[in-house]
């Protein structure tokens, strides 16, 4: 069986990371989704909120899972039997620290990574500057997905309030 992990911080998953999970499930016959929990850096959402908006974004693809892991990668990927990473690549700005850790990940383990490139009507969208949209009262509805706009929207009402 051919599996394959999708890692990212995904805080919180926006069309873009959807679309690189598309394309990558196709490819596979299991994709795992792993989002990083990292103790320095807290996010807007927390790991178990960030997973739940992964699943609802995902739940008509039936050959993806969605985990999380803490550490190096490459350790996940050795515990898990995962020999692929597949990364989405929006810029230039990504591709040179993405290709270090392409090349860091195989020599750690033996780990390769596929890149997936970014789909043209999704490339300039991130995560954080999604959250800085929603933050000012900014309409993120047509860059995430709709359970996350609603949960950016609720965020933003809480600010307020
Ligand atoms: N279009 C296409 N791809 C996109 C888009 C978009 N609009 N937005 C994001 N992506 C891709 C990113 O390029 C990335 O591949 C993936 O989606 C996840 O993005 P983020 O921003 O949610 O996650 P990152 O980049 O913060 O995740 C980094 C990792 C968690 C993968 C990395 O830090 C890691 O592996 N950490 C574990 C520690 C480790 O092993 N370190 C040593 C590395 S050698």
């Amino acid at each position: 069986m051919r599996r394959a992990v999708c890692p990212g911080s995904f805080d919180p998953v926006t069309n873009g990371h959807v679309d690189v999970i598309r394309r990558a499930a196709a490819l596979y016959d299991e994709l795992v989704v792993a989002v990083l929990v990292n103790p320095g850096k807290a996010g807007l959402f927390d790991v178990d909120e960030r997973m739940a908006l992964l699943r609802e974004a995902v739940v008509d693809l039936p050959n993806v899972v969605v985990d999380s892991f803490s550490g190096l990668l490459v350790d996940y990927c050795t515990a898990n039997d995962l020999p692929v990473v597949v990364k989405g690549l929006r810029a230039v700005g990504d591709f040179e620290y993405e290709l270090q850790m392409a090349q860091m990940n195989r020599e750690l383990a033996g780990v390769e990574t596929l890149f997936v490139p970014t789909a043209p009507q999704v490339g300039h969208l991130s995560s954080s500057l999604v959250k800085q949209i929603a933050r000012f009262g900014g309409d993120v509805s047509s860059l995430v997905p709709k359970a996350v706009n609603d949960r950016l929207v609720a965020r933003a009402g809480e600010a307020s309030a």
